[in-house]
């Protein structure tokens, strides 16, 4: 039996667009995400768009007894910015109704709301004017991080400012899976820039007002495993530390963005335009905890071909098929629990053992239907291997003194996901998108209840 450390969470985590539904009513303002569905909605698998995703929006009350059903002490989700603030400005008071009787009802249940303010959902109206690559940016979002807090600080004590910012700036700016899919590194690195300053700002906001409990970030970090020891191999691999895992959990928890990278930036023509006065509020406003989602493992190798000033990050580092690597066909990811462990004693030795949790991990597997029995429930067994697998690797980094307070699936419900719809399902529960969004327990979620219920398995 493996047991947790005391109070661990047990929950999943989801986001504001992926689940709410009612995009485009309620006094909500478009997204990015509405907006290309809008302009082109064949780049979404089956055409499934951000209109409706998971209907949570009128469910919220009943997915929280779901909460319960399966053990559930905690879960996250987002705020929608668009829904809060339509332009930015003005508060939606219908949106201060719905969040606030969401979250009131997560904690009248016991279930801890951990709340997020951006998931690759930036507003429409700022994206007209740039989206993270204009200044503005960085005070529109700490304005409406502060209006959160105010709103709801009374509710929810476990805040974060972004999910996975790697994220939008890799696939808004150099990959072209997101809005606006552009591929221009200047512009990428001074986008991630802003959205590092618009998370500053905000834990700045979040101390300035005294709000209660904690604010963190959510990061995709992990460990870099390199193809070799050669020295051009290990250079990739310092490269590939540095842009994405160091450029982050450095200035977030350490309050300093490391010189090595500065230099990396200045070699390549990429050093983003900065204002006075930031360096200190990196160093004065780290965070209190870090979520850190993980899913696969980054390897990497000497890049083909580079060219100097780089264009893209292909130019400092390359990705490495592993012959060896197990994988999980439907994302097309790897599967290496080992991660886990290693993520933990990164924690551990390299960032002073700050509180942080495993904020997201999962499965994604298309057409599960084909796992149902005939009572109607998906026998998702690989999902429950995959989740022991995880926390296997996870105790052992606990018990070698890694600081970790809980662990989080993707997700709870199934959900909508971006360009890929609802092909890949991650869900405890199963969503049925011919007859209204009902939700169908899984096997998984039965596990998950033993598993919370137990502490351990
Ligand atoms: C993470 C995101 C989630 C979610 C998840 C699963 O990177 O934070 O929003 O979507 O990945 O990935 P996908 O939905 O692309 O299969």
């Amino acid at each position: 039996m493996l047991t947790f450390p005391n109070n661990f969470l047990w929950g999943s985590a989801a986001s504001a667009p992926q689940t709410e539904g009612h995009s485009l009513l309620n006094g909500k303002s478009l997204t990015t995400w509405d907006k290309w569905f809008e302009l082109n909605p064949e780049k979404f698998n089956e055409k499934q768009g951000p209109k409706d995703t998971s209907n949570v929006y009128e469910f919220y009350a009943d997915d929280i007894k779901r909460m319960k059903e399966i053990g559930m002490n905690s879960y996250r989700t987002s705020i929608s910015w668009a829904r809060l603030l339509p332009d930015g400005k003005t508060l939606n008071k219908e949106a201060v109704a719905f969040y606030r009787d969401y979250f009131e009802k997560l904690n009248e249940s016991g279930v801890k709301p951990i709340i997020n303010l951006f998931h690759f959902d930036m507003p429409w109206w700022l994206m007209e004017k740039g989206g993270w690559e204009a200044s503005e940016s960085v005070t529109a979002f700490a304005f409406y991080a502060k209006t959160a807090f105010e709103e709801f600080g009374d509710l929810v004590e476990e805040w974060t400012t972004f999910n996975e910012p790697l994220v939008h700036i890799e696939c808004g700016y150099l990959y072209g899976f997101h809005y606006p899919a552009i591929v221009d590194f200047k512009k990428a690195i001074q986008v991630g820039y802003h959205t590092l300053m618009a998370h500053v700002l905000s834990v700045k906001a979040f101390k300035e007002i005294k709000a209660k409990g904690r604010i963190g970030i959510i990061l995709n970090v992990t460990p870099t495993y390199a193809r070799s020891d050669s020295n051009e191999d290990q250079q990739a691999k310092k490269a590939a530390d540095l842009l994405v895992i160091k450029s982050f959990l450095d200035p977030c928890v350490l309050g300093t963005i490391p010189n090595e990278l500065i230099e990396l930036l200045k070699e390549h023509d990429l050093i983003p335009v900065t204002k006075t006065g930031d360096k200190e509020n990196i160093e004065m406003y780290p965070v209190d905890f870090i979520g850190i989602n993980y899913y696969q493992p980054m390897r990497v190798k000497a890049p083909e071909n580079p060219v100097k000033p780089a264009v893209t990050t292909t130019d400092l580092f390359a990705s490495y098929d592993w012959p060896d690597k197990r994988i999980n066909p439907y994302r097309g990811w790897e599967i290496y629990p080992e991660a886990l462990y290693d993520v933990a004693m990164m924690m551990k030795n390299e960032y002073h053992n700050i509180p942080w949790f495993v904020s997201e991990n999962g499965m994604g597997v298309a057409e599960e239907e084909r796992f149902m029995d005939e009572s109607g429930m998906i026998q998702d067994d690989y999902r429950i291997d995959f989740m022991k697998e995880h926390l296997t690797q996870l105790h052992r980094g606990i018990d070698e003194g890694s600081n970790c307070f809980g662990y989080h699936t993707w997700t709870f419900v199934d959900c909508w996901s971006w360009l890929n719809g609802y092909r890949n399902r991650y869900g405890f529960y199963r969503v049925d998108l011919e007859n209204n969004f009902e939700r169908t327990l899984k096997k998984s979620g039965i596990w998950f209840k033993e598993l919370s219920q137990n502490n351990g398995f």
